[in-house]
């Protein structure tokens, strides 16, 4: 029909004079115009099929961030001196919740990277269906070599700007790349000496002894093999005996090697800004966590103390090992173009992103072209944030949840994410794609929200 085609073509010249113009507005940060492009090159069908949604021009508005906050961090080193960071909070959408997400401790950080994630967070957020909102925060302060003490007084003079903008039904930041359990806990203590509140709702990702959830440790790693395995479903196949590769060796990895262990998988590779493990026994977890949970040690040491199987790999890409399936599991551009050619040489049959963003938009060209099954970040990784809400009911409650009950509540989330996405896919003329049906399905959650509460 010549009409819709021109519609489609209209759509599409609209849609790309409007990334240019948040490129426009914006310059200098790329990681947070790679995340728009992704997200607005999938979203033609639902403006063709609801012109509504570009009259109200709701798009423009989700890309423009409801709040952001920057903040000068200072404390003293172990040696008496002076230290100087940039603290960041990007509240981008409270639509459907409370702001929540992640914060980010990486001497990258800057303001484009926290932009990409939050506005990643909005959708992956939506499409949980748990009722929060989209936000990301963080500081170029490296943790790396540093003290408890220092990370503690770091800590602490961060949350004693951040904390007014915070609060349970505010804004309920958690962790990220460079912030476990150890942050989160000298987080909450600053939290709560300088409010005089027990509010555990504040944040998420807090020791089980006081307020913390069962399985949110587990939840990223173990939701993204959830969602690979219904991927793998859907095409006939499960995890049981196939050959798994996994980037990275913090939070996200560790699970994900565990989860895919416990279903049959046979975990071949870690990795870290280092280099890379490939052990072909497949790796001794308990060993691994000793190294990286209680040690704060790095890969090296891990082929180091394994003994025979395991080979460590100075610089190269842990995605030079063939896999049946990849789980990126590190940071955002980590599987490029040549990296996807490799993996499809050696067969790959999924790659599903523990990582925001690991995977740069030609790899996801190169896979999808493939017939790899491809599970985007936002769909891919909300265990974790999902886990975070469920913390916060629990919260909200006062009451506590056994392990199992969390991991069941999980699992059901993560089967709901993979079928809301292939479902919105399907109905969209999207048949597979995962990356449109996460976008469009996270998308008209968010917009329908904001449609309904008028010009916000
Ligand atoms: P951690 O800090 O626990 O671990 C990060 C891992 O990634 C480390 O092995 C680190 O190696 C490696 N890494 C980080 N930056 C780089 C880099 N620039 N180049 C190479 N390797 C790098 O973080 P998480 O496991 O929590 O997070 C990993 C990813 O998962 C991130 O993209 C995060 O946004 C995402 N994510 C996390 C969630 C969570 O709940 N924690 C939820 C959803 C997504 P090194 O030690 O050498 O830096
Ligand atoms: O990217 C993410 O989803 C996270 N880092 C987890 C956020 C959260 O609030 O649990």
């Amino acid at each position: 029909m010549p009409s819709t085609t021109t519609t489609e073509r209209t759509t599409t010249a609209w849609l790309a004079a409007l990334e240019q113009r948040i490129e426009r507005r914006d310059p200098g940060e790329p990681e947070f115009h790679q995340a728009v492009r992704e997200v607005l090159e999938t979203l033609a069908p639902v403006f063709d099929a609801r012109p509504e949604l570009r009259e109200a021009r709701v798009m423009e508005r989700i890309a423009e961030p409801e709040r952001q906050i920057l903040f000068r961090v200072v404390w003293q080193d172990d040696q008496g001196r002076t230290q100087v960071n940039r603290g960041f909070r990007v509240e981008f959408n409270s639509a459907l919740g409370p702001y929540k997400g992640g914060l980010r401790f990486h001497p990258s950080v800057n303001l484009g990277i926290v932009k990409f994630l939050g506005f990643e967070q909005i959708f992956k957020n939506a499409l949980t269906g748990l009722g929060i909102g989209g936000g990301k925060g963080g500081s170029d302060f490296d943790p790396r070599g540093r003290s408890d003490a220092e990370v503690m007084r770091f800590c602490q003079a961060f949350m004693t700007e951040l904390h007014r903008h915070l609060g349970e039904n505010t804004d309920v930041p958690a962790g990220d790349i460079g912030v476990g359990g150890r942050e989160i806990g000298y987080l909450f203590g600053q939290y709560r000496r300088i409010t005089n509140r027990w509010e555990a709702g504040v944040l998420t990702g807090k020791g089980i002894g006081w307020g913390g959830s069962q399985t949110r440790t587990e939840a990223t790693g173990y939701g993204n093999v959830l969602f690979t395995s219904e991927m793998l479903k859907v095409r006939g196949e499960d995890l049981e005996g196939q050959r798994v590769t996994v980037s990275g060796s913090g939070n996200v990895a560790i699970y994900t090697a565990e989860k895919a262990q416990a279903l049959g998988a046979h975990v071949l590779t870690v990795s870290d800004s280092g280099g890379y493990v490939i052990d072909e026994k497949g790796l001794d977890l308990e060993l691994l966590k000793q190294i990286k949970e209680v040690e704060r040690g790095r890969v090296s040491d891990y082929a180091e103390r394994r003994g025979g199987s395991a080979r460590y790999i100075t610089g190269g890409s842990v995605w030079d090992v063939p896999s049946d399936v990849a789980l990126p599991s590190a940071t955002q551009n980590e599987l490029t173009e040549a990296d996807a050619l490799n993996l499809v040489r050696g067969g790959v049959k999924a790659v599903s992103e523990g990582a925001n963003m690991p995977t740069t938009p030609e790899a996801v060209r190169v896979l999808q072209a493939a017939g790899v099954a491809f599970g985007p970040g936002k769909a891919a990784n909300a265990g974790g944030v999902a886990t975070s809400a469920l913390e916060m009911s629990q919260n909200a409650a006062r009451t506590s949840w056994p392990f199992e009950r969390v991991e069941e509540e999980l699992a059901g989330v993560m089967r709901r994410i993979h079928d809301t996405a292939y479902e919105t896919a399907e109905r969209y003329g999207r048949s597979g794609d995962y990356v449109a049906g996460a976008n469009l399905a996270g998308f008209e959650r968010v917009a329908d929200a904001m449609l309904a509460q008028g010009l916000i």
